[in-house]
């Protein structure tokens, strides 16, 4: 249990819950806690989906620029290191994962919303990668992830302007997943979690990493990657309970353990 970011625990559904008012900077203490949590909800196996919560009010407004200022270039290139491994700690979480977005997701705290699966926002949420108007770029997988997830034009349209973008537009450009009113942005990222948590565990482990390192590489990689997925998970209870209770049930029966 970190002092600025917490896991809780409700059912098989974790919540890694940032709390550093007044807008949940990313400082180095927080990235630490960030990988802590990650590998908290990664190692425990009743946890079967999770979600990641910045409050009511704000989900991160990004690095703490008081913090990162005053660096020289070799201090900055630790710092930022440690940033980028927490937030591949949280990309790296093998089960779903659901950013629950209300208020600013700026910087640093959209990139760490680029590493969930899905993101769902609040009307009013604003998310952008503003470092340009500092003077720099996205250092945290902004400039990696983004295209990645709405192609390369919107990114640069995002990152060279370093624009807020609200809701409805992150909606239509893929970028929310799901937009409802601020009051219910937890509870809808609940329900969308507790969809995956009664799935099968490690079905779903293996197509999240078949998806997220198939996009890294060329596409026969990536169809080798798919096939010893597949067939690994013939070795698994899940796979032989699926199937046979399709065949003696139909399709969509299955209950999982
Ligand atoms: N870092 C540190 N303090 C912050 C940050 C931040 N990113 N954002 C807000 N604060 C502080 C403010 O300084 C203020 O502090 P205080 O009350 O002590 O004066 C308090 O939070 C409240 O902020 P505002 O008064 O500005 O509140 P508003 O509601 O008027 O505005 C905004 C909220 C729009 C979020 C505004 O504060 C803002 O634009 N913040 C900066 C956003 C930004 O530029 N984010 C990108 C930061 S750089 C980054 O994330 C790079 C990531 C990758 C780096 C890789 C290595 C780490």
């Amino acid at each position: 249990m970190g002092e600025f970011v917490r896991v809780e625990v409700d059912g098989q559904i974790a919540t890694i819950r940032l709390d550093r008012p007044k807008m949940n900077a990313l400082n180095a203490q927080v990235s630490g806690e960030i990988a802590a949590a990650a590998a908290e909800v990664s190692g425990d196996g009743a946890i079967r989906a999770v979600i990641v919560y910045g409050g009511e009010r704000v989900f991160a407004a990004g690095a703490d620029i008081k913090e990162m200022a005053p660096l020289g270039v070799a201090e900055m290139a630790a710092y930022a290191a440690r940033l980028q491994a927490a937030l591949n700690d949280v990309a790296g979480i093998p089960k779903p994962v659901i950013a629950a977005i209300t208020g600013y997701a700026l910087g640093g705290g959209l990139e760490l919303a680029l590493c969930a699966d899905f993101r769902v926002l609040g009307e009013s949420a604003k998310v952008g990668q503003p470092e340009i108007q500092l003077g720099v770029i996205p250092g945290a997988g902004g400039t990696q992830r983004l295209p990645r997830l709405i192609g390369p034009a919107k990114a640069k349209d995002l990152i060279f302007t370093g624009r807020h973008v609200a809701a409805a537009e992150a909606l239509a450009i893929g970028l929310a997943d799901k937009v409802v009113p601020d009051a219910e942005v937890y509870q809808a990222a609940r329900d969308m979690a507790a969809q995956y948590a009664n799935g099968p565990a490690v079905a779903l482990r293996a197509a999240k990493q078949a998806i997220d390192r198939g996009l890294e590489v060329d596409l026969a990689t990536g169809l080798d990657i798919e096939r010893l997925h597949f067939a690994s998970l013939y070795a698994t209870e899940d796979q032989k309970n699926g199937m046979r209770s399709f065949m003696e049930n139909g399709p969509g029966k299955a209950v999982f353990e």
